[in-house]
Parts: structure tokens; C-alpha cells; sequence
């Protein structure tokens, strides 16, 4: 029997049904979003042992009406979450299921199949058969990981991904990545701290792994071209049109089609209910992997606990939370009316000056939905005491340094005027458990790059008056080549250029704005700055920064690699390593430092090993030879000797 109020359920029901059924792959349609939020899988370490198996294959995966085949841990997007306690052992068996690759070059995208395993934050042996990612398993290959977490690890937000250079890019946004949450003991937190953690309050708990994994509209870098770049046989299947009668690809590349989510926990726009009054504690990983996040909830109070899983001093209160790509912030959320919010990430023109041109994701991510009973409670105001190896550093005294270095960044891939060598191309030498100050300099005046170090984290200890040299194109100005020059703030070209460059073609006149964005005397309060005296260990460096961090090079003995976060920009070469030499050893051979003078000025005392120094003697501008030119003159000389 058909009632009046039936037939308008199924008149308004009918639409928005075949609506969904329609939408496949070759019929695509605009993500919906809206399903609940779902933790991920979690496995917790018992009796101080996590045991478990990872295996990377490619498997179908299914988002909303789209089908993909992607390269995942365990057939899903993301790999599980792992939850240990300092002191755990994480033993891991990578399993790698995949085929057959093609030969690829270094420092271009390549080796679709071969990966290694990467736990980002966590300060842990850089060997075998730790957190060694120069480690390659192959197609076909077995790996046996043995992680043994410090006794004295911070509890935090962590994460895992695949770190073979040529493909981290590729399998990232691919999806192989996942949370690693090392719990804070119950009685290190105060009661507020513990009403919204783990382990007796995980409820309370919001773990989000966020990343790009609907990469296919971002042209150049994005995922879908890496695809193309790296020889993925993979692809979206092209020979099925649309009913439109464009490709799937084409499809999804418009940016009207709104398919380029950023993904919480492999979900579109996920829908996070909670009550009016409810703090919840956000674990947020940014698994980029080329994108930064600046996020906002309005209508929403959002206090800060840690960044990168080092717990803030005290928790404060910000309009925003700033993670760079692969970095982390755990967050305390409370939306105190009932109502509709959302979690949204965007530059905006207050922010603008200390991010310049860094790429920041645009868009919704999350719905936070404040519905039911009110309830009343309060933000954490204290943290736990962090572990020794993240001792405040602000003031200690200059005889206690260790060690000085400086990292170049920029242009892109660059790190100190090269690209990425091999895994034993050490640039700086330090001694084990020696106090570390090093400086960041950006030389590039567009774009910011996430630097990220491995092993521990460093402290914020000052941004500083930009000394120079800037980066600028051959000949001056945007489009004038694709070859990069290095240049003093008056224009005039440096003495030493990074290896790939060739001076006798350059124009030694700059056109570009050398003017200094004053760093130093900025409002810190926007996105683009780290608060002084936070640990970071993914650090966005903005555009013309330069940035006094220090750490402790505490417990391992190893190489320390740092590289750009921007994983395009590591697979191309933006990526060094440097070595923690057993004690008083730094300085021997196999330890031998590069020298420990390093570019970042124009200065033509700096020394720095291969980089070229161009001789700037009056009358002599372009002296320095190169292949080319000696090929060039032993020809000339031979058709001398043949006249
Ligand atoms: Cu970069």
C-alpha cells in the first residue's frame, strides 16, 4: 500500500540513488564525501614487541565510485597504524610483492618497485637493520627490520613511508605511508592531557593521516605524471571515454571536478562528530607529499601541544596550525556550540610574507559535526618533561658547541649547490653526542622548502638577517633558462656555483627583486615561522630565511640525512647525508669532513669541495673551463694541426 508520505521518500530518495549508482570509472562523477571519520587499523605493541608484517603489492583500491590500482602496505591506503611505548622493539618484515622495473637514472624518477621503510621522527639507530633508507629491497625481496626504540624516546605523532630515492614521491602518493604513535605513559600527563589521550582515553583521540593520494590535477609533479615519468604500467585505463566523452585522466585533471581531495585516513571529506564543549586531541600527519598544509576550523578553539611530536612547553592557544609536508601537530579541539565546521586548509594574505610561493593545499578536508549533549572540559595547560636528548639549547654557552654547518637550499633540487651523490658522500662530519648549531639558508625568493633531518629533532634558536647569495635564472629573470646562478644582494655574480652550472654562458646581470624580506624583525606569528625554541624535525625554511637551529647529536652513531620534504624535490637530488662519527673520531678517516666551510655567503674566502670556483679576475670573468669547452679547444687544435 503506497502512502502519500512513501511516495515523496522515493521521489526525493530516487535522484540522489541513481546518482551513486551511475558513478564509476567510466562515468565519473564530483566526490560526495560526508561518510563518518574511521580510525585506522591499529596494532599496539604488547610485552614491548610489535611483530608484524608489511607487504607492499598492488592492490585495487576502491574511493567512493573511483577503482585505482595503487602500491600500498597491506592492500589498503594508508598501512596500518602502529601504537609502541618508548623502549619497544618494532619488528618489521617488509615483504615487497612487486614485478619487474625498468633501469632508471639518479636523481630522476625511477624504481617503481623497489621501496624500504622509513619511520619518520623517531630518534633511532640511522643503521641496519634500523632506519637505514639507503637500504634497497628489490621486487621480489624479504626484508627483516629490527627497530629498537630509545628507552628514553618522546612520546609523540610519528610516521612511516617509503624512502628508496627515485620513488618516495611516487609510492607516498601512492599512498604507502602510515601513523606511528609512540603513547605518553599515564603518569607523565596531567589530567587534562590524559582525558583526551591514549591509553585510557583513546576515544578521545583523532589520529588523521592526510595526504594527496588524488593527486592527478597538479600538472608538472603531480602523481599522475610521476605515473607517466616513472613508467608505471598502472595508469588510469584512457581507452574508456566518458559519457562527456573525455578520458577518465582528463577528468580528473579539471579542477571543476573537485577531485582532488586531500584524504584523511584514505577517506574523502570525512564527517568528525563530537559534542558542544568536547575537547578532542587531533593527531595530524601531513603525508604531503609535495603540499603544505595551513589549516583552520573557524568557529572552533584550537590549542597547540606538539609539533612533529615534540610536545610545546605549554599548550597555547592559534587560529591555525602550519604543517609542512611530512610534518605532524597534535591538537586540542573544541567547538563549543552545536553546529557545522569545518577543517580547511588555504594560504591567506596574512600568512602570504612568510610563505611566498610555497605550494599550500587548498580546499576542505574534513566536517567536524557538533551535535548532542553539551559536556564541560578543559585544555591541557602543562606537557610532559621531554627526554634529555631534547634539552633546551637557547642558552648555552658558545664553547659547548660541537659543531657549525651550513645547508643551502635552493634553487630546487639543490642542497649546498648539489645534488644528491650517494649514500656515503658524507658533507659534514660531527662527533656522537656533541652539541650541533646549523644554519638554513634559502636562497631561493619564490618558494619555501620543508627541510627534514633524520635521527632527532632540532630547536628553533633564531631567524636571522638574510646574508645572501640569492638564487636567479641565467640571464635574468622568470623564463630566461633553466640553468641557475648564484648572485650577491648587488647583483653581482658569486664566486662559487653549484656543479651543473656553466658560467661562460651567463649574463652576469640580474633582474630579479633582491629585496630582503627581514626575516629577523618579522611578526612570528604566521604560518611560514616556527615558534623559537620549539623542535621541529621537518622545518619549513621560507623564502630568503635563514634559520639557527641546534640539536644534541645524541645516542647514534650513523649518517644524519636531510633533505628537502618536498619528495619530488629529494627524488631529483635535494637530499645530503652527514655522518655521527663514533667520539672524537669526526674528523678522521672514514669520517673525513668535507672541511667544514660551506657556502652560504658570496664570499671568495668560502671554501667548499666541488663546488666550482669561478675565478672572478679582472678581464677574466668566464675563465673556468668545463668538458665542453676543452672537447671544443682540443678540436680547435686538431683542426690546426690537420691545416
Ligand atoms: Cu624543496
Amino acid at each position: 500500500m503506497w502512502t502519500a508520505a512513501s511516495v515523496l521518500v522515493l521521489l526525493f530518495a530516487l535522484p540522489l540513488l541513481t546518482t551513486a549508482q551511475q558513478c564509476d570509472n567510466a562515468n565519473p562523477c564530483q566526490f560526495t564525501g560526508g561518510d563518518a571519520y574511521t580510525k585506522t587499523a591499529e596494532v599496539t605493541s604488547s610485552n614491548g614487541v610489535l611483530t608484524q608484517t608489511v607487504t607492499v603489492d598492488i592492490s585495487d583500491v576502491t574511493i567512493e565510485w573511483l577503482t585505482t590500482k595503487r602500491r600500498t602496505y597491506n592492500g589498503g591506503i594508508p598501512g596500518p597504524t602502529f601504537r609502541l611505548k618508548a623502549g619497544d622493539n618494532l619488528a618489521l618484515t617488509l615483504v615487497n610483492n612487486l614485478g619487474p622495473q625498468p633501469i632508471g637514472v639518479h636523481n630522476e624518477y625511477r624504481d617503481p618497485n623497489s621501496t624500504n621503510i622509513h619511520t619518520h621522527g623517531l630518534h633511532i639507530s640511522p643503521m641496519e637493520p634500523q632506519d637505514y633508507v639507503f637500504l634497497k629491497v628489490g621486487p621480489g625481496e624479504t626484508y627483516n627490520y629490527n627497530f629498537q626504540l630509545n628507552e628514553n624516546q618522546n612520546a609523540g605523532t610519528f610516521w612511516y613511508h617509503g624512502h628508496h630515492h627515485g620513488s618516495a614521491f611516487f609510492q607516498v602518493a601512492s599512498g604507502m605511508a602510515g601513523l606511528l604513535i609512540v603513547e605518553d605513559e599515564w603518569s607523565s600527563m596531567s589530567a587534562e592531557l590524559a582525558a583526551i589521550s591514549c591509553p585510557t582515553n583513546c576515544d578521545k583521540e583523532v589520529p588523521m593521516l592526510l595526504g594527496k593520494f588524488l593527486d592527478y590535477n597538479g600538472g608538472e609533479d603531480s602523481f599522475a605524471e610521476v605515473q607517466n615519468d616513472i613508467g608505471d604500467p598502472f595508469r588510469l585505463d584512457d581507452t574508456v571515454t566518458t559519457s562527456e566523452g573525455v578520458t577518465l585522466s582528463a577528468y580528473l585533471t579539471d579542477q571543476q571536478t573537485g577531485v582532488s581531495a586531500y584524504m584523511v585516513n584514505g577517506q574523502v571529506r570525512p564527517v568528525i562528530t563530537m559534542q558542544p564543549g568536547e575537547i578532542r586531541r587531533f593527531r595530524m600527519v601531513n603525508a604531503g607529499p609535495r603540499d603544505q598544509l595551513l589549516l583552520t576550523i573557524t568557529g572552533c578553539e584550537i590549542t597547540i601541544l606538539a609539533y612533529d611530536g615534540v610536545y610545546v612547553d605549554t599548550p597555547y592557544s592559534q587560529d591555525f596550525i602550519f604543517i609542512p609536508t611530512g610534518g605532524r601537530c597534535d591538537a586540542a579541539v573544541r567547538c563549543a556550540t552545536a553546529g557545522t565546521y569545518e577543517l580547511r586548509s588555504g594560504n591567506n594574505i596574512t600568512h602570504g610574507p612568510s610563505l611566498g610561493e610555497t605550494d599550500i593545499y587548498g580546499g576542505v578536508i574534513a566536517t567536524i559535526e557538533v551535535t548532542g549533549a553539551a559536556m564541560s572540559m578543559s585544555f591541557p595547560t602543562a606537557t610532559p618533561a621531554k627526554p634529555s636528548y631534547l634539552d633546551d639549547l637557547r642558552t648555552v654557552e658558545d664553547s659547548a658547541i660541537g659543531g657549525r654547518y651550513v645547508v643551502e637550499l635552493g634553487p630546487d633540487p639543490y642542497l649546498n649547490r648539489e645534488r644528491f651523490t650517494n649514500a656515503t658522500y658524507y658533507r659534514y662530519n660531527f662527533d656522537v653526542d656533541t652539541i650541533q648549531e646549523w644554519i638554513f639558508t634559502n636562497t631561493d625568493e619564490d618558494d619555501g622548502h620543508p627541510l627534514h633531518l633524520h635521527v632527532t629533532h632540532f630547536q628553533v634558536i633564531s631567524y636571522n638577517s638574510y646574508p645572501g647569495p640569492i638564487n636567479g635564472e641565467v640571464g635574468g629573470g622568470v623564463g630566461a633558462g633553466d640553468a641557475f646562478a648564484y648572485y650577491d644582494l648587488n647583483g653581482n655574480l658569486c664566486d662559487q656555483q653549484h656543479k651543473d652550472f656553466y658560467p661562460d654562458t651567463v649574463n652576469p646581470s640580474i633582474t630579479v627583486d633582491t629585496t630582503y624580506l627581514g626575516h629577523d624583525t618579522n611578526d612570528r606569528n604566521l604560518a611560514g615561522y616556527a615558534r623559537l625554541g620549539e623542535f621541529r624535525d621537518v622545518l619549513l625554511i621560507p623564502p630568503l630565511a635563514s634559520v639557527k637551529v641546534r640539536f644534541i647529536a645524541a645516542d647514534y652513531i650513523g649518517p644524519y640525512v636531510l633533505h628537502c620534504h618536498i619528495l619530488n624535490h629529494e627524488d631529483q637530488g635535494m637530499m645530503m647525508v652527514t655522518y655521527s662519527a663514533p667520539a672524537g673520531q669526526a674528523s678522521q678517516s672514514p669520517w673525513e669532513s668535507s672541511g667544514g666551510h660551506n657556502p652560504g655567503t658570496c664570499s671568495s674566502t668560502d671554501v667548499y669541495p666541488d663546488i666550482l670556483q669561478n675565478t672572478i679576475a679582472a678581464g677574466n670573468k668566464h675563465a673556468v673551463s668545463n668538458g665542453w669547452l676543452t672537447t671544443l679547444l682540443m678540436l680547435m687544435v686538431a683542426s690546426i694541426n690537420f691545416l
